[in-house]
């Protein structure tokens, strides 16, 4: 049995994770973390205990762990791409300096930590097909920079003083509990409101620009299964690369175009949006998660469409 924080349980991946580990480890043993403003509302709310933790505080995070008996924390809070380039220090405070207080926490109370990287820790001179494992890693956006560091430091307090950190490259992440906000990739999710509410989708991203992208389900069981996974097996740790899909925009497009015919879109594509894309990889190379910790993603893109549009519609979205 596990004790878990979740720091940024309120976001687009922490909403659903701190339900999903709920369900695996019981309620009482999953302790959402959020910050004022974002504060957890319903089922997230009512289901288990939640508590302000600031990662920019180390001593808030300390005594949440204390208080609880943590031994595991899951480290979401970042700054997404676009948004990072507008407040790019803003965005190392919560990453880098963020990721130093947990790391310190986890530390002194023996934690495991997953603290996610991204496709965006590439950069232009990343090969971007089939991009390798271990590969170069210069990205110029501040998103990539904290990504990078993410992956340096985490791999650094593992080898220095033992802790039990482990990381994934999560690609375009779509889903339809929460929205992502301030990503590159937050229009393969947009889309999907937009066709089910009827309307034409303007796409800040030019067609042929392929990305990676992932249904939240799959990240989800990703990031688990590899906290839950043999550490003698693991030969990386920090980060990662996992896949499942990588489409351009026509082609997601046309796949909701099966389900709704009469849906319509139009290319306007955003400068910054779109050059962030093109200096990220088309397709990652997953072998080595696959080899390491049996990853295996459950969704293409058909599948996630007919999800996605069926859990919007019953939402009335
Ligand atoms: C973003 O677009 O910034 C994120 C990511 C790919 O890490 N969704």
């Amino acid at each position: 049995m596990r004790d878990i924080l979740i720091i940024g349980a309120t976001g687009q991946v922490g909403s659903e994770l701190t339900m999903e580990l709920r369900k695996r480890y019981g309620n009482e043993h999953v302790v959402a973390g959020y910050i004022h403003g974002s504060e957890p509302k319903g089922e997230l709310k009512e289901s288990g205990p939640s508590e302000v933790v600031d990662v920019t505080d180390g001593s808030m995070i300390a005594q949440t762990v204390k208080k609880y008996h943590i031994d595991t924390i899951y480290n979401l809070a970042a700054l997404l791409s676009v948004v990072a380039e507008s407040k790019p220090e803003l965005a190392w405070k919560i990453g880098i300096d963020g990721l130093w207080n947990v790391l310190e926490v986890a530390r002194e109370n023996k934690c495991a930590v997953f603290t996610p990287s991204s496709i965006g820790s590439f950069g232009p001179e990343t090969p971007h097909a089939g991009t390798p494992q271990d590969t170069v890693q210069r990205p110029r956006t501040m998103y990539g920079v904290t990504k990078v560091t993410t992956e340096l430091l985490s791999d650094y307090f593992f080898h220095k003083f033992g802790v039990d950190t482990r990381s994934v490259r999560f690609p375009g992440l779509i889903s339809n509990v929460t929205l992502p906000g301030g990503g590159t990739t937050d229009y393969a999710v947009d889309i999907y409101y937009s066709a089910v509410r009827g309307e034409k989708f303007i796409c800040p991203i030019r067609p042929g620009t392929l990305m990676d992208m992932m249904y939240m389900p799959d990240a989800l069981n990703g990031a688990i299964k590899l906290m839950e996974a043999d550490p003698s097996r693991l030969i990386h740790r920090n980060s990662f690369n996992i896949a499942s899909m990588s489409f351009a925009p026509e082609t997601i497009y046309e796949a909701i175009k099966k389900v709704i015919p009469d849906f319509q879109i139009e290319y306007q594509p955003d400068p910054l949006k779109q050059s962030i894309a093109d200096s990220w990889p088309d397709y990652m190379d997953d072998s080595c998660a696959r080899a390491e910790w049996d990853w295996k993603p459950e969704y293409d893109l058909e599948a996630m469409t007919a999800d996605m549009i069926e859990k919007l519609r019953a939402r009335h979205i």
